[in-house]
């Protein structure tokens, strides 16, 4: 082996036994990227290297599955719009919010775009990331998505991530297509989307199911043409109102339904069908100062896996840090501390497709793992900007914490 971690505690994240999958284990060792072994540190067969972690806890890599970080500039004058009192629907009717970060976007180069990215996928893997997803939606033309999706493909080779890249050209109308939304929707389906599935920029489709963006007959037509080039989709469902959009993506085998303040019984029982995570995002539901609670319950009793993301963008979550998710999804949804370590990896790898190698500790997994100084796992629920990574591997590595 080619690592060997001892005296740890792990919380495997695994299901069907202790709570935060607590193995009884003491050590796990790393091999070719992979984890090889996992037992009793006296049994463990030789390794190049062995590291004392004086009791420890060792998580999975922690996984941000909804995030929006490549965009140009920022929206700080229009969050002191929102306080003067202006609404986000009113600024986004305006030609203001997303508009406003894609005029900022469509400006930018490829290499300012992965520049100014970088301060935010940094923070996020210093806190012990190491899957980030990215959507586009702030080029929302053909030039200006792939720009992004390939500003965030080149993150992954300036920080120890693993990014995912999800084309999510149904976020806004472009200007140039402004009072022709079936039209910008034919060029996503007939254009965007093959010439994106082809040069490989995208692993999924996303779209945003809104009164103030598409509605479902619009984005089934382009999750059909995203299956149809073999890629998987996810939605924005009922963020702002329910429009049906949870049980739309379950008709499509979506990977996950993100948001869902206002999704209904129906669009739950879909999900549970469908085996579609529920991504839920507290950041954006602070920032926006939404009353409207997801279905927390609702989602628990038909045992919808409840996934947990910072929804990282200018507009309405400008957050850089999962850890602070994690604790606003016990404070703000009532997710208990167990819930939300789940939500930022067993069930966010599985929103990203990624449950076969990511999100929990278990044999032949991904090495993906962070090292804490913590006396028990909720702790990383229970406060705010007191943990860092003490280790975090990746592929079996330490990278710089
Ligand atoms: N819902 C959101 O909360 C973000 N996108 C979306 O579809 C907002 C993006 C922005 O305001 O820039
Ligand atoms: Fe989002």
């Amino acid at each position: 082996m080619d690592l060997l971690l001892a005296d740890v505690r792990l919380a495997t994240m695994e299901t069907g036994g202790e709570p935060y999958g607590h193995a009884r284990a003491s050590a796990i060792g790393f091999a070719e990227g992979r984890i090889a072994w996992i037992g009793e540190a006296a049994h463990a067969p030789a390794a190049s290297r062995r590291l004392e972690c004086h009791g420890r806890w060792l998580t999975p890599g922690l996984i941000d599955c909804h995030t929006h970080l490549v965009y140009a500039g920022n929206r700080a004058r229009e969050f002191e719009m929102r306080l003067e009192g202006a609404t986000y629907e009113a600024i986004a009717q305006a030609g203001g919010g997303i508009l406003s970060t894609v005029r900022a976007t469509r400006a930018a180069s490829e290499e300012e775009l992965v520049a100014q990215a970088l301060p935010r996928i940094s923070r996020l893997a210093a806190e012990g990331v190491t899957v980030v997803e990215v959507k586009s939606g702030y080029g929302l033309d053909l030039e200006g998505e792939m720009k992004l999706l390939r500003a965030a493909r080149a993150l992954e080779r300036l920080v120890p991530v693993t990014v995912r890249a999800t084309l999510l050209a149904l976020h806004a109308t472009p200007p140039e297509f402004a009072g022709r939304v079936d039209a910008y929707v034919d060029f996503v389906c007939d254009e965007m989307i093959p010439a994106v599935a082809k040069a490989g920029l995208a692993d999924a489709v996303d779209a945003f199911c809104e009164h103030i963006a598409f509605t479902r007959a619009q984005v089934e037509r382009a999750f059909r043409a995203a299956r149809a080039h073999g890629l998987r989709v996810k939605l924005h469902a009922e963020q702002l109102s329910n429009q049906g959009g949870a049980a739309l993506a379950a008709a499509h085998e979506a990977l996950s339904a993100d948001h869902l303040e206002f999704v209904d019984d129906a669009g739950v029982a879909a999900m549970a069908r469908a085996g579609t995570v529920a991504v839920l995002l507290p950041g954006a539901f602070l920032y926006l100062r939404e009353t409207q609670l997801p279905p927390v319950a609702l989602l628990r009793q038909h045992g919808v896996p409840i996934a947990i993301a910072s929804d990282n963008n200018p507009g309405t979550s400008p957050y850089s840090s999962l850890l602070l998710m994690v604790n606003l999804a016990c404070t703000a949804f009532r997710l208990t501390p167990e819930e939300a370590l789940a939500g930022v990896t067993r069930h966010a790898a599985r929103a990203l497709g990624m449950e076969r190698t990511h999100g929990t500790l278990a044999l032949g997994k991904q090495a993906d793992a962070v090292l804490w100084e913590i006396g028990h796992p909720s702790e990383l629920a229970y406060s705010f900007g007191t943990h860092r990574p003490v280790a975090i591997f990746r592929r079996g590595a330490e990278v710089a914490a």
